[in-house]
């Protein structure tokens, strides 16, 4: 490959000002790769929040209430909240390198709303078409739109004055109010000169305004459009709703000292409105504009010297948003082949696609970490039940960090957790491998010099503001399942089989792509597959990393080998941090494990995903060749599948289990069945001359006494004293992730055991295999069109929704069951 350098992609990028030198060493595919991931709805957590990948730069939001009257107010809108009355939120057609359509349905606002998202060919200029469509029996409903834009990292100088940057209105001021369509101006090191304008919709639409009234003064006219700027601090602009609001406050102090007791004649919606006052020009803006009935207005943001073809104007917007859609659609079906499937699947799994890729974020901020507080099992705090508590941690500032990841649910966890990642890059493998990609490297960034990872994300103020401040602070001790590895593993693998085959995977007629020449934003997804030497070159560069992490993450979670006279097998497992009722390392937070606490301990799930890791290892360490490396994780993985059946088995309960030693130091299992018991089994390492071992796991599948509820694979056994206990979070309900595996699972086991070992077995496992799918799929579309969501749970005797609403995390999993086949063959 001839590394394309900055001069020769100018053509392409010309108008990217400085973003462009600024990574003057990436090749042309890279470039263009990041371009087209440059902006986007990245702040996930709020309805709708645009910002580009840089830490301090253009941060924009969308607020909006019904102005009907003062209560309005209590349910202004702006961040996704679980507890919004909505009908639905979500994206339904979204791709991050060309945009989309989110649909919103708000029942107490009484309107519906679609955001249209565009961006240019190039990625470098955006567009938001906002339309409000109310409600039978609310035609005439008043709702005020507020849209926040603020610029930070000027750089100020000690005067106040920006040095390198500015964000300006170019309107003629009016203290009134404005008609006409609001022109900013700006400029930004990283982004170079930009225009962003907001109009009142296009030529033929028919926004109706609140008349002004006579009696009321003039700048209280809430047919016309409202601007503030202020200056704000950087690190703050993300606060938008709260500066709305005080400057709100403002506004009707004052309204209440000019009207008196004329008070009671001003509207709410003109109450409501923000009036400049400042006449002040600082680096935030806020445009309020109020509506009677249907509305629509459309914001574009531009590079000033953009070339025309890339530029996106009010006037070509419109074929803009039909041009993305078709993109989006061909993309779609090209990469998932669901013709076959039900209409409304098919409508179900556009919406998932489209909500996980709706929850990809760039974060970014310090995070709280407590690397001192000891979580080893001797040291933790126990009260007088006896019960152990985790210390409570402190925690000191690490970073700042960024991160660009995907979420498990916009409402109620919008940011990034280590081990759900590694399973939303299982559906996105196969759309965008580039993204997959991208997503790996930023997390694999985030592995420290003693190769630990947070579990949970929380990066700055903005993330902060999301968390309850017990769940905050990080400890080093606790670590997650490795599931980022797997989807790494998985990622090298599609490129091999993909250079093997000198064809695309996903796509059989995609055109070979030269990188020297142009490429399509459309090809971007796949120019890793079509030229694995840049995965490899990366590969090579990430290996130390991810080696330390590897060997970090054994090392750190170790268990007591003497107690159980290993001889010279050392793997056996304990995850650090747990209490008497939660190991939230685990994942599987409320899941019993065996009790009192001892250090004994050894946790099979542990043990298998350090087996899952090995094997991802022994992948990367072969491609690399490095026949020693491959050699030492050959050894771990089979002392793995060994330590997994002499010590985990248990003949008595005819299931895995974890172990501990009691009184008299004998080993005793703890054998609470449910997802734990399977776990060697979706691992695959059961091995395939273990048919009875299979058998009795593919017993507790399909027994309705035990695993197998009308809806899905339940957490823990009907048949547990544990069943549907205490927080009932992983005791009974169904959850996505870990039904995925196991429908993986059987299809393994189906196409690998031989007819004349296991005849009956496979046969038994094919019943299971279209039950359960159909069951999976059936209760996440009912479920999706009674609420309008998908969830991150779903309970075991009803199949109603459970936790966190529009939890397009794991749960988006769908995806993949819908396109696999009803039968195994
Ligand atoms: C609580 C409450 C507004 C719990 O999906 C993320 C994780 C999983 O990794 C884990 O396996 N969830 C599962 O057991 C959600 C964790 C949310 C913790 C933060 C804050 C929000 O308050």
């Amino acid at each position: 490959l001839v590394l394309a350098r900055s001069a020769d992609f100018d053509f392409v990028v010309d108008d990217a000002v400085d973003f462009v030198t600024f990574n003057a060493s990436l090749t042309l595919y890279e470039q263009l790769s990041q371009n087209s991931l440059l902006w986007g709805p990245y702040r996930s957590g709020y309805y709708l929040g645009i910002k580009p990948r840089i830490p301090l730069s253009l941060t924009s939001g969308l607020l909006w209430f019904n102005a009907d009257d003062h209560n309005g107010l209590q349910n202004i809108r702006h961040e996704y909240d679980q507890h919004h009355n909505m009908r639905k939120a979500n994206w339904v057609q979204y791709d991050p390198r060309f945009g989309g359509r989110q649909e919103i349905v708000d029942k107490d606002c009484h309107i519906n709303i679609i955001i249209d998202f565009v961006k240019s060919e190039n990625g470098l200029n955006w567009a938001l078409k906002v339309k409000a469509v109310p409600h039978k029996g609310y035609e005439h409903v008043t709702t005020s739109f507020v849209w926040y834009t603020g610029l930070e990292g000027e750089a100020m100088t000690d005067q106040g004055l920006s040095v390198s940057g500015f964000l300006k209105l170019d309107n003629e001021f009016n203290e009134y109010g404005y008609k006409d369509t609001l022109e900013f101006s700006g400029f930004s090191k990283e982004l170079g000169l930009f225009e962003m304008k907001i109009n009142d919709g296009g030529k033929d639409t028919k926004n109706k305004h609140p008349k002004p009234i006579s009696s009321l003064p003039k700048n209280l006219d809430p047919s016309l459009t409202h601007h503030l700027s202020l200056r704000v601090p950087d690190g703050n602009v993300w606060r938008g709703k709260d500066i709305f609001l005080t400057l709100l406050e403002d506004s009707i102090n004052d309204l209440m000292k000019t009207m008196g007791d004329k008070l009671n004649e001003v509207p709410p919606y003109a109450g409501l409105m923000m009036r400049d006052m400042h006449h002040y020009e600082g680096n935030l803006h806020l445009v309020q504009k109020t509506y009677q009935g249907a509305a629509e207005f459309d914001i574009t943001y531009n590079l000033v010297d953009a070339d025309d073809s890339q530029k996106i104007t009010f006037e070509n917007l419109k074929s803009q948003i039909e041009v993305t859609s078709q993109k989006f659609k061909k993309k779609f079906d090209e990469c998932f082949h669901l013709a076959s499937k039900p209409k409304k699947e098919q409508k179900l799994a556009k919406e998932l696609l489209s909500g996980l890729l709706g929850g990809l974020s760039y974060s970014q901020g310090d995070q709280l970490v407590d690397r001192e507080t000891s979580l080893d099992d001797e040291d933790l705090p126990v009260n007088i039940n006896g019960d152990v508590h985790l210390p409570k941690l402190t925690g000191k500032s690490e970073g700042p960090h960024e991160l660009f990841s995907l979420v498990p649910s916009r409402p109620f966890f919008p940011r990034g957790f280590y081990w759900d990642e590694g399973f939303h890059l299982l559906p996105l493998l196969k759309y965008d491998s580039d993204l997959v990609l991208e997503i790996l490297k930023s997390w694999f960034e985030l592995i420290d010099n003693k190769g630990w990872i947070a579990r949970e994300q929380i990066l700055g103020a903005e993330a902060r503001s999301r968390v309850p401040a017990e769940f905050v602070v990080q400890s080093d001790s606790i670590v997650n399942p490795p599931t980022l590895l797997l989807a790494f593993n998985n990622l090298l693998e599609m490129a091999k089989q993909a250079e093997t085959s000198k064809k695309n995977v996903y796509s059989e007629n995609q055109k070979a792509i030269n990188l020297d020449t142009d490429i399509a934003i459309e090809d971007l997804s796949s120019v890793v597959m079509s030229h694995p030497h840049l995965l490899a070159n990366y590969t090579k560069e990430i290996y130390p990393r991810l080696k330390l992490h590897y060997d970090s993450f054994r090392a750190s979670q170790q268990g007591e080998f003497d107690d159980f006279n290993r001889g010279p097998n050392k793997e056996v497992y304990r995850w650090r941090g747990r209490s008497t009722t939660h190991s939230l390392a685990s994942g599987l937070d409320d899941y019993p494990r065996i009790l009192p606490i001892d250090i004994a301990e050894l946790n099979v799930d542990l043990l298998c995903w350090i087996g899952v890791m090995t094997r991802s290892m022994k992948n990367i360490a072969e491609i690399l060749e490095l026949p020693l490396d491959v050699a030492r994780y050959d050894k771990i993985e089979t002392d793995i599948t060994e330590s997994i059946e002499s010590m985990h088995w248990s003949e008595e309960h005819k299931t895995y289990c974890d172990v501990s030693v009691d009184d008299d130091d004998e080993k005793v299992f703890g054998c609470y069945k449910g997802y734990i018991s399977l776990f060697p089994f979706l691992t695959r390492f059961i091995p395939l001359d273990q048919v009875d071992k299979l058998g009795h796991i593919v017993d507790l599948l399909s027994d309705p006494e035990e695993l197998a509820s009308d809806y899905g694979i339940r957490s823990i056994s009907k048949s547990s004293e544990f069943y549907r206990t205490g927080e009932n979070y992983w005791r009974s309900p169904i959850w996505i992730n870990i039904n995925y595996l196991v429908l993986d699972s059987l299809t393994y086991y189906h196409h690998s055991l031989k007819d004349e070992d296991a005849g009956e077995l496979k046969e038994k496992i094919a019943d299971v295999y279209s039950t359960l799918r159909k069951q999976l799929i059936t209760n996440v579309k009912r479920q999706w069109m009674t609420t309008g969501f998908v969830w991150e749970q779903y309970d075991d005797i009803t199949g109603e929704p459970k936790g966190a609403k529009n939890f397009l995390g794991w749960s988006s999993l769908i995806l993949l069951a819908i396109e696999m086949p009803e039968k195994l063959m």
